[in-house]
């Protein structure tokens, strides 16, 4: 395979190219892209050194796959650009998720929806990918009403300049802000944007991706999305209503026996999710299984996923393997 890795330079392009030499993706020829900036700069790949070019030539190359990572606008512009020379992009920016005529994809749930005529694939947003992975086999069993999640976000999220500007208040430097207070001994119940409603972009992200990836829109997901001085991985706090009752036992063993998640939830030992321990890998850690005990059927837990792995660089990779491995580009 041709394969483009679009903002090959930024936060999730650096870890797509260390997860596509991990996981041996079947590369060709690889095609790094950046600004206009970062033409000519040189990256490594499995030891040797490749030459980032711009999105013109890029295009240009005709590549089988593009992975982009690059920002909404650079992806609203150039994944048509790409589908229209016959490459098949898995865009990991807010572009394309919510446009019904695109595909939203987490391949552990849906990626039987995908066909060869799908040339922009949208891959979810970071919390709503790990919160996902663990209520979709939840669903399937006891059918969920609602969701209430408040999410605790590492600054990687954000991108270089947050993680520049916590490292800068560790160190006591001063410098650029990415957010409008310290992150530092704070936490911010902002993350992206404010809308109309109150709600931040990042939640209506939490509210809305989970319908579409599932297929389903019988329930619903309240969220609170807070910035928290970590430099990687995500947590999220989640109440789970159910429609029908669960066996807490039976809960653990869905949960440990879904492809991808690992459940870590041993209190004697003090075993719990925590972003230190998710960090660098590709699972979702779930723990703090337990019922609610103010309401009927439902369920409180605990989830927490690197960021730049199974929440962004992981899943676009997992899409990418899917169509290979499906004769689909
Ligand atoms: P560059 O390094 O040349 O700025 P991050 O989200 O970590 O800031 O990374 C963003 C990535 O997207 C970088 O690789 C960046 O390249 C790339 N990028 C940003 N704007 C553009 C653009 N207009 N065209 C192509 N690549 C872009
Ligand atoms: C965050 N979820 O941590 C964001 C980062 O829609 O892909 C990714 C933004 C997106 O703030």
């Amino acid at each position: 395979m041709k394969v483009a890795v679009v903002g090959a330079t930024g936060m999730v392009g650096e870890v797509m190219l260390k997860v596509l030499a991990e996981r041996n993706f079947p590369i060709t020829e690889l095609i790094p892209v950046a600004s206009e900036r970062s033409v000519g700069k040189k990256l490594p790949y499995k030891g040797n050194d490749y030459t980032v070019v711009g999105l013109e030539t890029a295009v240009s190359m005709k590549p089988d796959i593009a992975l982009f990572s690059a920002g909404g606008g650079t992806s609203l512009e150039w994944a048509p650009k790409f589908a229209e020379v016959g490459t098949t992009v898995v865009d990991n920016s807010s572009a394309w998720r919510m446009d019904p005529t695109k595909k939203l994809v987490v391949p552990e749930i849906n990626a039987n929806e995908l066909t060869a005529e799908d040339k922009i694939i949208a891959n979810p947003n970071c919390s709503t990918i790990q919160l996902v992975m663990a209520l979709n086999p939840l669903h399937d069993k006891y059918k969920m009403k609602r969701v209430v999640v408040s999410t605790y976000q590492s600054v990687s999220g954000t991108g270089v300049k947050a993680v520049q500007q916590l490292e800068n208040e560790i160190a006591g430097i001063e410098g650029e802000m990415a957010y409008p207070y310290p992150i530092g001994r704070n936490a911010l119940p902002h993350c992206d944007v404010f809308l109309e409603n109150g709600y931040t972009k990042e939640e209506m992200k939490l509210a809305r991706e989970p319908q579409k990836i599932m297929n389903d829109k019988t329930f619903s997901v309240s969220a609170t999305a807070v910035r928290i001085p970590t430099a990687g991985g995500h947590s999220e706090s989640v109440n789970v209503e159910f429609e029908n009752d669960f066996d807490l036992a039976e809960v653990r063993q869905i949960l440990s026996e879904t492809p991808g998640v690992v459940v870590q939830d041993d209190l004697e030992n003090n075993s719990y999710p925590m972003p230190i321990y998710a960090h660098d890998k590709d699972e979702v850690f779930v723990g703090r299984i337990r019922r609610d005990e103010t309401q009927p059927n439902t369920l409180n837990m605990w989830i927490v996923a690197d960021n730049l792995r199974k929440g962004a660089a992981t899943n676009t990779i997992q899409i990418a393997e899917y169509l290979v491995e499906n004769n689909l580009v």
